[in-house]
């Protein structure tokens, strides 16, 4: 039986909720298998997300991981294609924690890629009408620390693919008359869709999807 390990985040920075978290307790409820989903929120702490995500897919023995994260800048559905090693944060996390240039993982390599079909995700939750893009910078906080700690942890597993998805705000949950914001029932179709399609698809969409800085 495949089973499936996906997290979201519990709310920090002050706000009230995390549409990650949110979204992802809607993914649960409306899970109707074959495969075993497992969910977790995680904390915003740099050593309890990391403790936390290690012991879930020790335990869980999961063949897919995908962790989504508030990214309340963006307007899309973030397919987060690179997790770097390296910690700078730039507000303390949720324990009062702020690394500057730490390394994720002492000796890992200096980034990852995602074992997840990144394009492919992203073109069909565009096809379903949800705005997503494939991205090449998840930050440097505990989103991307996440991200590099489940991709270390699967990359000498073979089979085992991980990745990330970065979510806009909710549309009912908006700091702000103006933020960029997505009705919390896409973001959690536009997770569902990440999952089915990673469970369908083990090689890449050959498009484009890349970025001129
Ligand atoms: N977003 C933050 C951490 C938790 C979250 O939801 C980030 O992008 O690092």
């Amino acid at each position: 039986m495949t089973t499936i390990l996906l997290t979201g985040f519990e709310p920090f920075g002050g706000d009230a909720v995390n549409p990650s978290g949110e979204a992802v307790r809607r993914v649960d409820a409306g899970w109707d298998g074959p495969e075993t989903l497992v969910t977790a929120i995680l904390p915003v702490t740099f050593d309890g997300a990391r403790a936390e995500l290690g012991r879930l897919i020790d335990v869980h023995r999961p063949e897919l991981v995908i962790a989504t994260g508030l990214a309340g800048n963006r307007a899309a559905i973030s397919v987060e294609r690179v997790a770097v090693n390296l910690l700078d944060a730039r507000i303390p996390d949720n324990a009062g924690a702020q690394p500057v240039d730490e390394p994720s993982v002492g000796d890992g390599p200096a980034a990852y890629f995602a074992s997840l079909p990144v394009k492919a995700i992203a073109r069909d939750i565009a096809a379903a009408g949800i705005p997503s893009e494939v991205s090449h910078w998840a930050g440097t906080f505990v989103c991307n620390h996440a991200f590099y700690t489940a991709l270390h942890a699967t990359s000498r597993s073979r089979g085992i693919r991980a990745g990330f998805l970065h979510v806009p705000w909710s549309a009912e949950h908006a700091p702000s008359a103006d933020a960029a914001t997505l009705p919390l029932a896409d973001i959690a179709e536009a997770i569902g869709i990440a999952v089915r399609t990673s469970l369908r698809t083990t090689t890449d969409a050959a498009i484009s999807a890349g970025a001129i800085s």
